[in-house]
Order: C-alpha cells, then sequence, then structure tokens
C-alpha cells in the first residue's frame, strides 16, 4: 500500500505556515484546527503533522508517539469544545470515502444531536 504524499495539499501549506488556520489545539505531532465550512456547531479537524495521506496510512506507518500526540490532540479538542454529551468523529479515505484533501484529518463534529448515518 505505498503512495505519494503531496506536500502541496491545502493542509500541508497550513501546517507550514503558509495559510493562516484558526487553532483550537497544537502539540509536537498535531494540530487541530476549525474547519472552514463547519457542519456543526462544532466541527473541528484534527490532523497529525507528519505526512501521512489516510486513516490507514497513519494507522501503518506513524510512531507510538505520533499516535499518543494525535490522540491527545483529540481529547484536548473534546474538552475545550464542551461535547460532553456526545460527538461524532469521522475520517473520510481516499475516493470511496469521498476524501477531498489528501492529508489524514479526523473530522469532530458535535454540539448538536447527529443524524443516523452509516453511509
Ligand atoms: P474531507 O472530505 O474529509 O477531505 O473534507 C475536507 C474538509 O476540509 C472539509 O470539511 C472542508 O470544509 C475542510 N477544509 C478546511 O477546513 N479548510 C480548507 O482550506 C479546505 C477544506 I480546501
Amino acid at each position: 500500500m505505498e503512495y505519494a504524499y503531496d506536500d502541496q495539499n491545502i493542509f500541508a501549506k497550513i501546517l507550514r505556515g503558509e495559510i493562516p488556520n484558526k487553532t483550537v489545539y497544537e502539540n509536537d505531532h498535531a494540530l487541530a484546527f476549525e474547519d472552514i465550512t463547519p457542519q456543526a456547531p462544532v466541527h473541528v479537524l484534527v490532523i497529525p503533522k507528519g505526512p501521512y495521506m489516510s486513516l490507514d496510512h497513519f494507522a501503518r506507518d506513524a510512531s507510538a508517539e505520533e499516535h499518543s500526540g494525535f490522540m491527545q490532540a483529540v481529547a484536548e479538542v473534546c474538552r475545550l469544545t464542551g461535547v460532553e454529551e456526545g460527538f461524532r468523529a469521522i475520517a473520510n479515505t481516499r475516493a470511496h470515502g469521498v476524501q477531498e484533501v489528501p492529508h489524514y484529518h479526523m473530522h469532530i463534529l458535535g454540539g448538536r444531536p447527529m443524524g443516523r448515518m452509516l453511509a
């Protein structure tokens, strides 16, 4: 499952500071920022700082420290946005998953009840 990471994708540019973002939380291995087109009162994207295109690439290739840093960012986003009543985490993946930006990102959606959704 080899892949070519496109370092000109928009999230790579955000990570390099070439494009501004509304940061919610950042650590050594992950950045969390507000989605530019929010689909819910809380809509935050959590991305790793490493060059991973999709969830399965990150799961396979990232180090323990990167995994830990990413999940710490998820936890901080949940704490900071106050989604105690629940939320939805989504990782759209490549063509069938309708992934638009080819840098792995986890959507955290909350602040209202989500609709039932499997596909
Ligand atoms: P995807 O289908 O999971 O790849 O969704 C990409 C998300 O990135 C989508 O919700 C966009 O609104 C969001 N986004 C963004 O926050 N900032 C941007 O500059 C761009 C897309 I382009």
